[in-house]
């Protein structure tokens, strides 16, 4: 059972969606993907189906602190992803497990709003998230608009957007990776800088409604990339390929942003 033994185990600390299209259950199906063992702390119960959100019972900062206690004290955890982080006070049980366990990867993904277009999270839970997260994050994976919207520029076209990286860098994170920028261009450009410089990656971009929970997917896929020793340089092409086959691969489910394939048929890492 060598191969088992040498599993990492990649945690996601994030909101519960049940139509599994985001949160914490398409983390877990990506970190599945990915070969690791997923565990997983809920920080809100959203009830939401593709096409809308209907409520979110965010979860008190003692919950989640024991959801934390109890996988730590258990688990050797190689990665943490962090996804939904709705208030302030679970933005910082979260900051002080990860700097108590000096966890050796930690992607922040930044949620902000649903793909159905709820706000998920407080604004002062966006401030603690920027102030306490981002100086122990390894990488910040905001999309265009949340990264417009944390660091009060316009991220939307190239200057823009290597701007925002900028500025996100000088919040602490040690990468950051901006992705669906230049909306109207059938090309799909993120752009990845760190502090030795910034580099676009480019991929298709492929029309399709089913697009719920790429953000989740793609900061999964890198967490365990990292975990497995890859660098980021390596992992962001490879998580990019994974999110297009899962698209283009969607079951077609719901009747709105339907949900990815996880599991896409022929995709190698
Ligand atoms: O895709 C962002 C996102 C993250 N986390 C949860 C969500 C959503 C979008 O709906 O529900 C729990």
């Amino acid at each position: 059972m060598a191969r088992a033994d040498r599993q990492p185990v990649v945690m996601t600390i994030a909101g519960f969606d049940p139509s599994a299209g985001a949160g914490v259950l398409t983390d877990i199906k990506t970190i599945s993907a990915f070969g690791c063992y997923g565990v997983a702390v809920v920080t809100s119960l959203t009830v939401q189906n593709t096409e809308q959100v209907f409520r979110a019972q965010h979860q008190s900062a003692e919950t989640v602190r024991r959801q934390l206690t109890a996988l730590f004290d258990d688990f050797e955890i190689s990665a943490v992803k962090t996804g939904m982080l709705p208030t302030a006070e679970i933005v910082e049980e979260v900051a002080d497990a990860l700097k108590a366990q000096s966890t050796p990867v930690v992607v922040v993904d930044p949620v902000l709003r649903s793909s159905s277009g709820s706000e998920l999270v407080e604004d002062l839970a966006v401030e603690a998230m920027v102030a306490r997260l981002f100086p122990l994050a390894s990488l910040v994976t905001p999309n265009a608009a949340e990264a417009s919207r944390i660091t009060g520029l316009d991220a939307w076209d190239e200057p823009g957007i290597e701007r925002a990286g900028r500025a996100i860098l000088n919040s602490g994170a040690k990468a950051v990776l901006i992705t669906g920028g230049n909306a109207d261009s059938d090309q799909s450009r993120d752009l990845l800088a760190d502090s030795e410089g910034g580099a676009f990656y480019q991929a298709e971009r492929i029309k399709s409604r089913h697009t719920h929970g790429t953000g989740c997917t793609l900061s999964s896929a890198i967490a365990c990339l990292l975990a497995q020793g890859r660098s980021l340089h390596e992992a962001v092409p490879i998580a990019k390929r994974y999110i297009n086959e899962a698209i283009r691969n969607a079951p077609g489910l719901g009747h709105g942003h339907g949900p990815l394939n996880h599991f896409p048929p022929g995709f190698e890492i």
